[in-house]
């Protein structure tokens, strides 16, 4: 179990440098079921893999697909954790993503993933939207692990001015050499053991290594709002009309039942912001 001041550390470095890793949490039981889970999505959708290709994979929504999702989503360690960290009213955003890099795939290209940077907040330094990478396999640089770039999420990066709009781009029609495949010097590698997760900002730039071995890689991706109540009304209105109408499709039996608290609010009807994927003025030099 991790001590108080680690936990501090592990928010400090998610609140200055926008991610963080935390080894071994999962256990034995929930990795063999998941990876399961995943494996009978693979195989459906090898077609799409196939075809896919050139985006590094597969990368599919798919969190009532199995209830073992639901298990994962909801997985105590991890809200344990979150609260030594000192993160509280966590919500989920209704969404998990299995993303599985075949083998010899390409990298993933560079990209951040905040909604709304037409409003002030998204220059304040804590996080908000997180994404909660869980891995299923050990990540190495050769098969295909997370970049990042530590502090994009607060700081303006030489690559925010090259970059399309995240996932508006068909990036079979970029080159190789284009920069949103590039190799930034500020950009470090995350490995990670299996069954750790990875704490990341939206706003954080990231892309993966390519898969350059003859084994596949399969992680799935969570996106979580934390400290949710502090949320100004006008981005809470918008998450409740992109989000909210995802999650009653509640998994059968009572799979889904712990997630339910987890839920975004409803829209009032106040106003809400409008989506806005590339950073503005709130992105500052410096
Ligand atoms: O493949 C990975 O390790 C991370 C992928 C990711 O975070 C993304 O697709 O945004």
């Amino acid at each position: 179990m991790i001590t108080y001041k680690e936990a501090q550390e592990k928010r400090n470095q998610l609140t200055d440098e926008g991610y963080c890793i935390i080894d071994g949490i999962l256990n034995e039981s929930i990795l063999s079921d998941l990876k399961l889970a995943t494996a009978r999505i693979i195989e459906t959708e090898d077609k799409y893999t196939k075809s896919q290709k050139n985006f590094g994979g597969l990368i599919i929504d798919c969190p009532f697909r199995d209830p073992n999702f639901a298990r994962l989503l909801a997985w105590q360690p991890t809200f344990d954790l979150l609260h030594i960290m000192g993160v509280d009213d966590i919500r989920w955003m209704g969404n998990l993503f299995l993303i599985n890099k075949p083998p010899f795939s390409p990298r993933l290209y560079w990209h951040q993933d905040w909604l709304w940077w037409d409003e002030p907040v998204s220059s304040e330094r804590k996080p908000m939207q997180v994404f909660l990478n869980y891995y299923l396999e050990e990540t190495t640089t050769e098969n295909g692990c997370l970049r990042v770039i530590p502090g994009s999420h607060l700081r303006r990066n030489a690559l925010h001015d090259k970059l399309p709009v995240a996932h508006d781009v068909n990036t079979k029609a970029f080159p190789p050499d284009h920069p949103i495949f590039e190799d930034v010097s500020d950009a470090v590698n995350v490995p990670t053991p299996k069954g750790s997760v990875v704490m990341g900002d939206a706003r954080l730039l990231h892309s993966t290594n390519a898969n350059n071995t003859p084994h596949q890689r399969t992680l799935l991706l969570g996106w979580f709002l934390f400290d949710y109540d502090k949320y100004p009304p006008s981005i809470k209105e918008a998450y409740a009309k992109s989000y909210y109408s995802k999650t009653p499709n509640w998994w059968k039996g009572n799979f889904g039942d712990p997630l339910k608290t987890l839920v975004v609010d409803e829209a009032t009807g106040c106003p809400s912001t409008e989506v806005n994927r590339s950073p503005g003025i709130y992105l500052k030099d410096t």
